[in-house]
């Protein structure tokens, strides 16, 4: 523990709205995992945030679940690292309130994603949906994250967190470390398979668009096979390629290799051969990943023993900046 402490912090959340995708995969999760080497690595299940979009209850406890599961089957080390469920931390919750009082109505109403959200479910802009990046900027400002690993897409609400926090810093002296994003080069941004234009999405209607990472080996390699490219039938990264470059993004992620290697290995060779190759290396990625969920999903007690331990870890640490943060307002302290 000791030597934890003086590690870099790390923090980063993942909502439990569906078995991730690729993109969730190489975009956030990879990193994570890479970083828990180097890092203090606070990683949650934010189940808070998906209530957003009302799921039905018995769905939202088995996928907090699952998502949990999916996490340690990573190969993330429940003890060396704290992996918790946010609603089991109430510091996260009770601070959102706080930083809600400090973030403006017209900051908040510039987040895409809520104006995205409230387009895409007109019948449902609640005020948690509007208030969503207060309650991620408390995730991450109680453990004085130093890196938050996201794609490309969360970059606003880590802008939105650090304003929050300077703001208050500026009124009440140190209180919050101002974070940083960690966005990976390459698969930052996954597109959809169907419409490289856009990001590979777990709530894609068009279920070939996006690999989910539990996909079986014949349902990634026939959605790798069928995904759209062009007709040129020559492997570059370049403008106008889009389908090319993305599954040229997820080649590399997968393997390593460079543009430039990858351009060099299939000269001359058509996009069969580079899809299959692309599908092999996206089917050998997952396939410890898929091992491991499938071993530890049956195993409910030793989550649930993982995900106490984790909840009582994650409160230590947010215990302390939640008080922190409460005496500077001005509420009362008194010990118990
Ligand atoms: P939904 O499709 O349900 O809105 P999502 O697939 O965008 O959700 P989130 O749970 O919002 O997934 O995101 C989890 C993490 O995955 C975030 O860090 C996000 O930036 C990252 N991420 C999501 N989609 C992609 C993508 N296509 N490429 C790279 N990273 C992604
Ligand atoms: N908003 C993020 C999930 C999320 C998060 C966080 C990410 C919630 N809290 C804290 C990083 C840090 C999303 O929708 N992907």
């Amino acid at each position: 523990m000791e030597n934890q402490e003086k590690k870099k912090i790390v923090l980063s959340a993942i909502q439990p709205t569906g078995t991730p995708t690729l993109g969730n995969y190489l975009g956030a999760l990879k990193n994570w995992k890479t970083m828990a080497n180097d890092y203090n690595c606070l990683y949650a299940v934010a189940d808070l945030h998906s209530i957003t979009v009302r799921p039905e209850p018995a769905d939202l406890r088995r996928r907090t679940l699952e998502m949990y599961a999916l996490l340690i089957a990573l190969g993330l080390d429940p003890e060396k690292n704290t992996i918790f469920i946010q609603s089991m931390v109430p510091e996260h919750a009770q601070l959102a309130w706080i930083l809600d009082c400090y973030t403006q109505f017209g900051e908040a109403s510039r987040m895409t994603q809520f104006k995205d959200k409230s387009e895409k479910h007109p019948d449902n802009v609640n005020v948690g949906l509007f208030a969503y990046p207060v309650l991620m900027a408390a995730d991450i400002l109680l453990y004085q994250t130093d890196f938050v690993p996201i794609g490309a897409d969360q970059k606003q609400h880590l802008e939105i967190t650090r304003n929050i926090a300077e703001r208050f810093n500026g009124l009440y002296g140190n209180t919050f470390k101002l974070p940083e994003p960690f966005i990976g080069k390459v698969g930052a941004r996954v597109m959809s398979l169907q419409e490289p234009t856009k990001k590979m999405s777990k709530s894609d209607t068009n279920v070939k668009g996006f690999i989910s990472v539990l996909d079986d080996d014949n349902a990634i390699m026939k959605k790798i096979k069928s995904a759209v490219t062009d007709s040129e039938a020559k492997v570059y990264y370049g403008e106008g390629k889009d389908g090319v470059n993305n599954l040229m993004g997820i080649y590399s992620c997968c393997t390593g290799k460079t543009f430039d290697e990858i351009e060099k290995e299939f000269d001359g060779k058509g996009y069969g051969d580079f899809k299959t190759a692309v599908g092999e290396a996206v089917i050998e990625e997952l396939r410890p990943l898929k091992e491991e969920y499938a071993r530890l999903i049956n195993d409910k007690a030793y989550l649930y023993d993982c995900a106490k331990l984790g909840a009582e870890k994650a409160s230590y640490f947010a215990s302390r900046t939640l008080k922190k943060a409460m005496k500077k307002v001005g509420f009362i302290q008194i010990d118990k």
